[in-house]
C-alpha cells in the first residue's frame, strides 16, 4: 500500500521569500509533515521564485498589472490553486489585498502572517507605526484571512523587544525570526487537522483560540 499523500500546501509571496524558506525547511526536515506543491508570486522579480525553483517546488508568476481587476487577478489565482489540488493557502510577505473570488472559496484554508502584534497596526510600514508610538515591544501575528483586511481571526502571535536604537529594518528582522518560528507552527496544526476557523472564531483542538491568538512568547 502507498503511504498517504501529504496535505498540499501553497505558498503566495512577493518579494524576499524568507517565511517560504521557513517552510521549504520546516518541510524537508519533517516538522511540517505537508508538501508544497506551488508556489505563486504576483511579482515577476520577487527573489522568493528562486528559492521555490532551487527546492524544485512549482513556481509560477502571475503579474497582477496584466489583469484589468482585482477580481481578474483573483481569478488567475483561484485557478492555479484549483489545478493544484491545494489544501491550504500561505500567505507570506504577499503584498495583494485579496478580493471575495479568492476568500470565499479558500476561506478557513487561507492564512497570513502579518509584521504586528494584531490588532495593532493592520496595513502597511508596521514596524515604523510601532516605533513612532513609542511601543515597548513589536511581533507578529498569524491569522486566518477573512476579507477585512488583516481583521481575521488571529491563531499564533509572537512578542519581541523593542530596544533603544532601534530602526525599523532592525525590528523588522528580529520579528522576522519569530515569524520563521510561528508560522510552521500555525501550518502544521492546521494539517493536523487540529486549527479550524468556525464563523469568525479560530479553534484549536476544538477550543476556541483567544482574541490576539495563542502567545508563542
Ligand atoms: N486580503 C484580504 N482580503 N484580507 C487580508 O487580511 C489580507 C489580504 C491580502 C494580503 C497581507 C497584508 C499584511 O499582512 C494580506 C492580508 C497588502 C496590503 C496592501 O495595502 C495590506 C495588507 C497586506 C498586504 N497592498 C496594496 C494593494 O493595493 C499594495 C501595496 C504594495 O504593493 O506595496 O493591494 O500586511
Ligand atoms: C514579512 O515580514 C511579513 O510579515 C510581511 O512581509 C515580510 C515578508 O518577508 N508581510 C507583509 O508586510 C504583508 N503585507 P519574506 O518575503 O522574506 O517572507
Amino acid at each position: 500500500m502507498s503511504a498517504p499523500e501529504r496535505p498540499r500546501l501553497a505558498v503566495l509571496i512577493s518579494g524576499r521569500g524568507t517565511n517560504l524558506q521557513a517552510f521549504i525547511d520546516a518541510c524537508n526536515d519533517g516538522t511540517l509533515p505537508a508538501h508544497i506543491s506551488l508556489v505563486l508570486s504576483n511579482n515577476p522579480d520577487a527573489a522568493g521564485l528562486q528559492r521555490a525553483e532551487q527546492a524544485g517546488i512549482t513556481a509560477r508568476s502571475i503579474n497582477h498589472r496584466e489583469f484589468d481587476s482585482r477580481e481578474a487577478f483573483d481569478e488567475a489565482l483561484v485557478q492555479e490553486l484549483r489545478a493544484h489540488c491545494v489544501d491550504l493557502v500561505i500567505l507570506a510577505g504577499f503584498m495583494r489585498i485579496l478580493t471575495p473570488v479568492l476568500i470565499e472559496p479558500f476561506l478557513g484554508r487561507l492564512l497570513n502572517i502579518h509584521p504586528s502584534l494584531l490588532p495593532n497596526y493592520p496595513g502597511l510600514n508596521t514596524h515604523q507605526r510601532a516605533l513612532d508610538a513609542g511601543d515597548a515591544e513589536a511581533g507578529a501575528t498569524v491569522h486566518f484571512v477573512t476579507e477585512e483586511l488583516d481583521g481575521g481571526p488571529p491563531v499564533i502571535q509572537a512578542r519581541v523587544p523593542i530596544r533603544p536604537g532601534d530602526t525599523a529594518d532592525s525590528l523588522a528582522s528580529r520579528v522576522a525570526e519569530q515569524e520563521h518560528v510561528i508560522y510552521p507552527i500555525a501550518a502544521r496544526w492546521f494539517v493536523q487537522g487540529r486549527l479550524s476557523l468556525s464563523g469568525q472564531q479560530a479553534m484549536l483542538d476544538g477550543n476556541p483560540i483567544p482574541a490576539t491568538g495563542i502567545d508563542h512568547t
